[in-house]
């Protein structure tokens, strides 16, 4: 059976869970916060990233999220194929998997952190937010008029993005209706099965008011702030 260590909210633990879901695998989760000392020490026997998530399977021991989503899909469970279609889509979900998570992720992970720790007065001048309304406008250009990012099918570029947008609805700084595409592909998404069964517990919760903090209590090497 794969387990997987995670922290439920972190975006690369949701890609995973929501791949999973959709290639119809089951598993066990776990949750792992890198944050908690004694966590950190678990993770570091698994990832030499230190970071979640990170699935085992037997012997197999995997401490990268896209390397996993390969995995699952080579798998073949009875679900949906998470790389459809000729050699030129399936690169094409790759390439916005790694879009995703090399250049939005990190966009919205600024976005947040000026939500969460920048006083409001002082939001204007912070250029944070435009990074990830860049990324958005790239997308919706992207998508254009198809149903999925890489054509006709669901894939593993859904599994990437639609955790980010999650979170960016979560924290207020959602799709809006700038990017008409982006926000029928979203309200497509968020109809699918997988997504409930995968979204953060803590989501299903009412927002909660971004907390008022002064910074990070430690160097933050991933993607989501500590919560
Ligand atoms: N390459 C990794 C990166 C995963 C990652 O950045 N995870 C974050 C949480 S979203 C993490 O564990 N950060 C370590 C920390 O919080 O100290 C993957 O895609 O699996």
């Amino acid at each position: 059976m794969i387990r997987i260590l995670g922290k439920p909210e972190c975006p690369h633990c949701w890609k995973l869970r929501l791949a999973l879901s959709e290639a119809g695998i089951p598993h066990h989760s776990l949750a792992v916060d890198p944050a908690d000392e004694q966590n950190r020490e678990t993770l570091n026997r698994y990832s030499p990233q230190g970071t979640v998530p990170v699935l085992t399977d037997g012997e197999v021991v995997l401490w990268d999220s896209s390397i996993m989503i390969e995995y699952v899909a080579d798998l073949g469970g009875p679900g949906v194929d998470l790389f459809p279609g000729n050699a030129a889509a399936r690169a094409r979900a790759r390439n916005i998997q790694h879009y995703s998570d090399t250049i939005a992720g990190p966009a919205l992970q600024s976005a947040i952190y000026k939500i969460r720790h920048v006083p409001k007065s002082e939001r204007r001048k912070d250029k944070a937010a435009d990074g990830w309304l860049g990324c958005q406008a790239h997308l919706e250009k992207l998508l254009g008029d198809r149903t999925f990012f890489a054509g006709d099918a669901f894939s593993v570029a859904e599994c990437a993005l639609a955790p980010r947008f999650g979170l960016a609805e979560r924290y207020g700084v959602g799709v809006t209706t700038k990017f008409p595409n982006l926000v029928r592909w979203f309200a497509a998404l968020k109809a699918r099965p997988s997504y409930g069964a995968t979204l953060p517990d803590v989501f299903s919760r009412p927002t909660a008011k971004p907390a008022k903090t002064s910074g990070e209590k430690r160097p933050f090497r991933g993607i989501m702030p500590p919560t």
